[in-house]
């Protein structure tokens, strides 16, 4: 008897969704980065343990929504959540405590308010999802109690646990626990299918993972990565060809930086991701377009399967 089902991973930006989407895969199927709000569309990602074949849903983080893109990838991350048969809410313990013992900066402050905001809305909803602790490698242990005490008592939790995405510790429990939440049936997968996004777009991740990387500080949320040409060559090698759009002039000079030493950084790192991502050598080539409006034009939205009219 097989299981097979959709777990749907969801918080505030930052949480460690896409580390925690990619440790219970067991590979790299979704970007991570330091920065919030990197994750903009939902990723599947595949994960077996035993008969059961848990299909992963990493989210893009919920937090007060600005512009058209955030709203875009709020309703996104809720849709992933309100279709799934198990939906984890992940929290970063290490901000949440932080806040509580009046040591949080800013973005503390800001992840502990998008936490209340998932409460709420589960709470609408009438779902119970399963709170995860996450980032507890940087907590003290003793503190971490009352913390999941205060947060299931708001009502919005089944169940608690707790882990280190980033070094596994507690990982392996939360998954024997979803495979199975995941119902009867047959597996939606091939056995050996981790990932399911089209190559393109996963080569346009992987070059906006390092360009965040790269220049988190100075480019913020202004760049997306678009994937012009993908192509298989006899020698079993790959070219791949990129535009990089940002909205200002500015932008571009620093992404490309002195005498192009950054976009060639970026290229660099980008190339050996996918070199073995794709288990072949990767011919890359980036080029830095300004496009004032990127992020309201309607064409970005359909390539990630966001909707425009939110
Ligand atoms: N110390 C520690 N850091 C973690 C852990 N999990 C994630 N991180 C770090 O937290 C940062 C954010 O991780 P992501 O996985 O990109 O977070 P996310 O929730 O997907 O973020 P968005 O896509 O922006 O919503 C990265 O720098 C991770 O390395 C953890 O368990 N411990
Ligand atoms: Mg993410």
């Amino acid at each position: 008897m097989t299981r097979a089902g959709f777990a749907a991973v969801i918080g505030a930006p930052n949480a460690g969704k896409s580390t925690l989407v990619n440790r219970l895969v067991g590979s790299k199927v979704t970007i991570v980065t330091q920065k919030a709000q990197t994750t903009r569309f939902p990723v599947r990602g595949v994960a077996l343990e035993g008969e059961s074949q848990i299909v992963l849903v990493d989210t893009p983080g919920i937090f007060k929504p600005r512009r058209r893109l955030d709203r875009a990838m709020i309703r996104a991350a809720w849709s992933g959540a309100d279709d799934a048969d198990a939906v984890v809410h992940l929290v970063d313990a290490e901000a949440e405590l932080a806040v509580s013992a009046g040591t949080g900066k800013a973005a503390d402050r800001r992840a502990a308010e998008d936490v209340r905001t998932v409460i709420e809305r589960l709470k609408k909803a009438g779902r119970r999802a399963i709170l995860v602790l996450n980032k507890i490698d940087r907590v003290r242990r003793d503190a971490l109690l009352g913390l999941s005490q205060t947060l299931f008592e708001t009502d919005a939790y089944s169940e608690v646990f707790m882990v280190s995405a980033a070094e596994g510790s507690g990982v392996d429990d939360l998954k024997r626990r979803l495979a199975a939440l995941m119902p009867e049936g047959p597996w939606l997968y091939p056995e050996d299918q981790a990932a399911d996004l089209p190559q393109r777009l996963l080569a346009a991740e992987i070059t906006r993972e390092k360009l965040y990387l790269r220049v988190h500080e100075e480019l913020p949320y202004s760049a997306s990565v678009e994937t012009t040409r993908f192509e298989a060559h006899k020698d079993g090698g790959v070219r791949i060809e990129q535009t990089i759009y940002v909205e200002r002039d500015g932008q571009r000079a620093i992404l490309i930086g002195k005498g192009g030493a950054t976009l060639k950084w970026i290229g660099q790192a980008a190339r050996q991701d996918l070199a073995e991502i794709l288990g072949r050598p990767v011919h890359l080539f980036l080029t830095v377009k300004v496009k004032a409006n990127w992020a309201d034009d309607r064409s970005t939205y359909r390539d990630l399967g966001l909707d425009f009219d939110v």
